[in-house]
């Protein structure tokens, strides 16, 4: 698909222009290659120094397929160029973290610091005719704080004009403000980035139209227009309905466990139902978005949101309860011969066939029984060195340990289980993630 995208764009309609992209993480970066590669001259800045000479140099300071062909191939032709300070552009995109509120929240709260210093940079580069656009994910309204930031900095852009230019009451801008979430899929971002569809909700319809009009150029997929609050909750609603429905199957999953039901035979059979379509159980739920999404609605709407809530409640339980299930394990391992187990704990990564570890449970997991004086072995198949456990390969994890524990099921598992069922004979198995039911 990579070199593939790289080869169509020669036959697409030429673009021009520029686009200055704020943040060159995750979503930035990859966003700010794929359009020095479709043609715009990107000015990609980030304030880490470090991370913009990596970048300068064609390389990358974070892990993602087929990223590395893209940017290198965006700095060879000379259309990238990363800064720590923004310069003007004709399009201006925001692509910063929104973490968590440090503390003082009794329910994990947003904090949108860094889009509001990223509206306060790019202010005073901001011409007539500019199109900005909020990619990072935010809380309902964030795009009206934006455009409030932009109108106190630079309030000559913010005349009330009509169609002819003259004032009146219709109270439209000079600039175009629009919010685009992002929706791309750890691991497939390059792909996901052209294919996906995309909405684009903007305070006013004309700035909807300018910034779909620019989506246009280089998305395959449909772009569909809102306004900026609509466009803001979708992208939190996207990750609330996937963390409601994998909820109900960790819930399921414990229901199963007490009735010493097979949660996974449960699963095959009750999706045989035309209308049902159980996700997966798991070790609770990881990564940047899923986990952290659905507070960005509970925390604004907290009596309204009760089911969203729950189901983060229940996903962060399920990896509490997976440590206490392998501690009880290794306690009954222990009386029974009289000394500690050794536990593989198998898979790091947030998610299977990664090596990304942000939030992830697995590694949770195997940080709390570690914490726990038990005898673990750390196994992640994507990764070769991480500085708080030594990984070991997994076979001879396998081979040395008394207790395994499937967390996440990479595909070197499950062929490992396929191929070599004999290595696993007289070990106890405990399989979180359905490693040994999913072909
Ligand atoms: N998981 C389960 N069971 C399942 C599916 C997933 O336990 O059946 C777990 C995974 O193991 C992982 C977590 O959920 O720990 C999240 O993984 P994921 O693959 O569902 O999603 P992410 O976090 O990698 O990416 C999501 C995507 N959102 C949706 O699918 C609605 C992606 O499209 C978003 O762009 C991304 O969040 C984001 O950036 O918001």
């Amino acid at each position: 698909m990579i070199n593939f995208y790289l080869k169509s764009i020669k036959n697409q309609p030429k673009v021009h222009g520029s686009v200055c992209v704020i943040g060159l993480g995750y979503i930035g970066l990859p966003t700010a290659a794929l359009l020095a590669n479709r043609g715009y001259n990107v000015i990609g800045v980030d304030v880490n120094k470090k991370v913009v000479d990596i970048i300068n140099s064609g390389n990358i300071h974070i892990k993602e397929s087929g990223l590395d062909t893209f940017v290198r191939a965006a700095v060879e032709s000379g259309r990238l160029k990363a800064y720590t300070e923004p310069k003007e552009a004709d399009v201006f995109i925001i692509a910063v973290p929104t973490p968590f509120h440090e503390n003082g929240y009794d329910i994990p709260t947003p904090n949108i610091d860094y889009v509001i210093s990223a509206t306060k940079s790019i202010a005073k580069y901001i011409k007539e005719g500019n199109i900005v656009i909020l990619e990072s994910t935010s809380p309902v309204g964030t795009t009206e704080k934006v455009a409030e930031i932009l109108a106190q900095e630079r309030p000559e852009l913010f005349k009330t004009v009509n169609s002819e230019g003259k004032k009146n009451a219709n109270h439209q801008s000079l600039i175009y403000i629009a919010h685009c979430p992002e929706r791309v899929l750890p691991g497939k971002i390059m792909n996901e980035l052209v294919e996906n569809d995309r909405i684009v909700g903007g305070i006013d319809k004309i700035s909807s139209q300018k910034a779909a009009s620019f989506y246009k150029t280089f998305v395959s997929g449909e772009v569909l227009i809102t306004n900026s609050k609509t466009a803001e909750l979708c992208k939190l609603v996207e990750n609330s309905f996937r963390d409601v429905n994998i909820a109900f199957a960790n819930e399921l999953s414990m229901i199963c466990d007490k009735y010493g039901i097979d949660v996974w035979e449960l699963r095959e059979l009750a999706n045989r139902h035309p209308r049902v379509n159980i996700l997966y159980p798991g070790v609770g739920v990881g990564g940047h978005c899923i986990a952290v999404d659905p507070w960005f609605i509970v925390a604004d709407a907290k009596k309204e949101a009760k089911l969203i809530k729950t189901a983060r409640e229940v996903n962060n339980y399920k990896t509490e309860w997976v440590i206490e299930k392998i501690k009880n394990e290794a306690l009954k391992f222990e009386l029974k011969n009289k000394r500690k187990p050794i536990i593989a704990c198998m898979g790091l990564a947030f998610k299977p066939d990664i090596d990304d570890l942000r939030e992830s449970p697995a590694l949770y997991i195997t940080r709390a029984l570690k914490q726990d004086n038990l005898n673990i072995l750390a196994v992640e198949p994507n990764i070769c060195e991480y500085e708080e456990f030594e990984i070991i390969d997994y076979t001879t994890a396998i081979e040395t340990a008394d207790i395994i524990v499937f967390l996440v099921a990479h595909k070197e598992f499950k062929s490992l289980i396929t191929n070599h069922q004999s290595l696993l004979t007289n070990k106890q198995i405990l399989d979180f993630c359905g490693v040994t039911k999913l072909s």
